[in-house]
């Protein structure tokens, strides 16, 4: 049975001191309530911190025996790391700046060794425990270069990553000094997980912004693998929340409270004592709403119920002294004698009393500034079997992409939060009923167990990707049986694609022209009198006459609207007109003039936009709407739109690289063909070769190509072993 190994900062259990004796506990948290429940069903083993020092570890086998019986795996903590990581680098730089406080993070060297520290005391604990076949399960941002820490140490293993916490736009992350390590990190990963679609698109933007990679549908081609990453909005136990109201401990609980509560309308909120909660904001709106409405007063109740979290660090012991003025300030204002506006529970409560209060509240206020998720929303929405209640939800929790039936609110502002509470006190049961089945059945359908099997099996699917690429790697073996082929050939055919083939792709003209070393190659392989080259190329026929004229070899330019053959001289495959360009050109120059630092190229027989000088994101962007634009204007034109490396190209359908190679291949009967390309104008050629062709596409990705190499310093080392050199 293939096992499951979830990582991550604390186990589910914690460990804790009281009055000298150590207890086993549950602990607190999103991730922990999560994934318990499906943990518990699967073959696991859940590695983490279990949150004592290293001393007491050694010292309570009791403990750690107990630990190991629950299948939990404790990974032991210096209290120096404890403090400088968890309370350091990830509360105090991490967590701030991706939920976009960037003036609260704090950016310390010592901060970012006890993290990379204590990723490493992690991965040396995951190695030792993984096997061969296990699925290694990493969760949020305490532990980012985790993934690539095991992807070193275990390199085929099975690994995904999740981000429990936004991942921000590239404006917020780039700001962190140590940017490219944590995307380094988290890209030893096989697949990269986030609560919404936006958070997927920030990670994509900054891996290809400051790592360089090309991202595709989600696709990553990193140096040597391709890595996923996607989004999966993280589900509740859904079972756990709906059938509490029917549990008589609930109903128990439900009644102790009406008691104290009287018939007033109650409202409910819940979280962590956090500053990205929004807890001051919401009480301030609260008090609004009470000026603005008066009716309500000895009405309605505001049970504020709040975590204690993160205790030790500063900011959050300002916010808990804001937090108990601001209680005291409203209910000093507002409140009467026999009625106190807010109830504030500053702690912890058992399941039985927490889903009491979701059944009994008629309203949740749920306004966190930023949320990565927010699971108290679905909880709320889930324990409404009647489907009474309202939701009040900010539009940056990334559970509103998911509870859009929930009154919407943006977190900052007092007035809308005020408006929404009255609207939400009076709206009709049946408009309540409504808005819930709507988003309960959303929720019964995408619970815990259905998210983690979602990511389980994606992640699956990525490693069988990589396999599939893997296969079609042109072995050694295999590259020694083609050089032989060819050593033995009588007539031997070698197509040769050159950007991003025989040179790595390079934006700048000055570094992809060839190198001397390169030319002695070809020059070498032409010497042969059995054997034929070709450059079949897109670049235009005046730089390759410049670069490869003085060779022995035929070139083709523009993907196959020139030729020119061994010692002649340029010719077009056929007569081509070019009026078509007075339509097109206009359509390019309106788009170099929306996207600094592109430009048109003219060939004689194509037109190309390039975006290589542009910024990225905003290249990809103009690329897309010209591709489309384009293929309305030129639907009866008999053009083509080709997409190249950071150009867009246009040229008459009936050009190809695949038309050209076959004026090669059809002439001569050869017992030896060869080609390597890299992109998707190769395929062309690679269509038209024979069945005993070798053909290799460079880089990875789905290609009519039999095998693959992963770079042109790889394609190039394969040419040298074919003229009897070293590879
Ligand atoms: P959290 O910031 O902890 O989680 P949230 O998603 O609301 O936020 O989860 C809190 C959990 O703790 C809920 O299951 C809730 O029931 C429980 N809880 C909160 N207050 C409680 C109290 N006083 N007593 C008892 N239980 C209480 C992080 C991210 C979120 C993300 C989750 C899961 O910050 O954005 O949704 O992980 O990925």
């Amino acid at each position: 049975m293939q096992r499951l190994l979830i990582v991550s900062n604390r186990l589910p259990l914690t460990i804790q001191e009281r009055k000298g004796d150590l207890h086993v506990e549950l602990s607190v948290g999103g991730l922990a309530t999560g994934l318990s429940s499906w943990y518990k069903s699967c073959h696991s083993i859940w590695i983490g911190w279990a949150g004592i020092g290293r001393k007491k570890i050694k010292e309570e086998t009791d403990i750690v025996a107990r630990l190991l019986s629950e299948n939990c795996y404790p990974v032991s903590l210096s209290q120096y790391n404890v403090e400088a990581y968890y309370h350091g680098f990830c509360n105090r730089t991490i967590w701030p700046l991706f939920h976009y406080f960037p003036l609260y993070a704090e950016y310390s060297e010592d901060f970012w060794q006890a993290y990379e520290r204590v990723n490493t005391a992690f991965a040396n604990v995951v190695a030792e425990v993984a096997k061969p076949n296990d699925i290694i399960w990493i969760h949020d941002y305490h532990l980012m270069l985790l993934p690539k820490l095991l992807r070193e140490r275990l390199p085929k293993a099975t690994v995904g990553f999740f981000l429990h916490i936004p991942f921000p736009s590239f404006e917020i992350f780039r700001l962190l000094p140590w940017r490219k390590q944590i995307l380094e990190g988290l890209l030893g990963a096989d697949l990269v997980g986030f609560h919404t679609y936006d958070y997927t698109g920030h990670f994509l933007d900054s891996v290809h912004r400051l790592l360089g990679y090309e991202v595709a549908m989600g696709q990553i081609t990193a140096a040597d693998r391709v890595v996923r990453s996607d989004a999966f909005p993280m589900g509740i136990n859904y079972e756990q929340f709906s059938s509490a109201a029917q549990d008589p401990k609930v109903q128990k609980e439900r009644k102790r409270f009406h008691k104290k509560l009287g018939d007033c309308q109650v409202i409910l909120s819940v979280d962590r004592l956090d500053y990205t909660k929004g807890i001051p904001q919401r009480l301030r709106a609260f008090s609004v709403f009470l000026n603005r409405n008066p009716k309500f007063k000895r009405k309605v109740i505001f049970i504020l119920l709040v975590v204690p979290s993160r205790t030790g660090v500063e900011r959050y012991m300002q916010l808990k002294k804001q937090v108990d003025g601001l209680v005291g300030e409203i209910n000093g204002k507002h409140g009467t004698i026999g009625w106190m506006p807010v109830w504030y529970l500053y702690r912890f409560l058992p399941f039985h009393s927490l889903a009491a209060l979701y059944s009994l509240a008629d309203v949740a206020l749920v306004t966190p500034l930023r949320d990565g998720m927010n699971l108290v929303a679905k909880e709320y929405t889930a324990t409404k079997t009647d489907g009474k209640g309202v939701l009040i939800l900010s539009e940056t929790a990334g559970s509103a992409q998911e509870l859009g039936e929930a009154i919407i609110i943006n977190a900052n502002n007092q007035e809308e939060i005020a408006q929404a509470l009255a609207k939400a006190l009076e709206m009709p049961e049946q408009e309540q009923i409504e808005r819930n089945r709507i988003m309960q059945k959303r929720l019964r359908r995408y619970n815990v167990v259905r998210w983690a099997n979602e990511f389980v099996d994606k992640l699956l699917s990525t490693k069988k990707l990589q396999r599939e690429m893997e296969e079609k790697a042109l072995t050694y073996e295999m590259q020694r049986k083609l050089a032989s082929d060819f050593q033995e050939s009588d007539k031997a055919l070698l197509l040769l694609d050159y950007d991003g083939t025989l040179v790595p792709f390079s934006p700048k003209p000055a570094e992809a022209m060839p190198g001397a070393k390169l030319l002695r190659l070809l020059e070498r392989l032409t010497k042969n009198p059995r054997t034929e080259v070709v450059l079949i190329s897109g670049r235009d026929k005046d730089t390759l006459e410049k670069w490869f004229g003085g060779l022995n070899v035929g070139l083709v330019a523009e993907h196959g609207a020139w030729i020119k053959e061994k010692g002649g001289g340029w010719e077009t495959i056929e007569t081509l007109t070019s009026e078509w360009k007075e339509e097109v050109y206009p359509i390019l120059e309106s788009w170099v003039d929306r996207t600094p630092g592109s430009f048109i190229e003219e060939k004689e027989f194509s037109l190309v936009w390039h975006y290589r000088k542009a910024d990225p994101s905003l290249g990809e962007l103009r690329a897309r709407e010209l591709i489309n634009n384009l293929s309305n204007t030129i639907a009866n034109l008999n053009l083509q739109v080709l997409e190249g490396s950071k150009v867009v190209e246009v040229k008459n359908t009936d050009i190809n690289k695949g038309r050209a190679a076959l004026i090669w291949i059809s002439r001569e009967k050869w017992d030896f063909v060869l080609a390597i390309g890299d992109d998707w104008t190769d395929e062309d050629t690679f269509k038209a070769l024979p069945s005993t062709a070798w053909s290799i596409k460079v880089g990875f990705g789905a290609s009519a190509a039999r095998f693959s190499l992963s770079s042109p310093s790889k394609a190039t080392s394969l040419l040298r072993k074919m003229v009897g050199g070293k590879m």
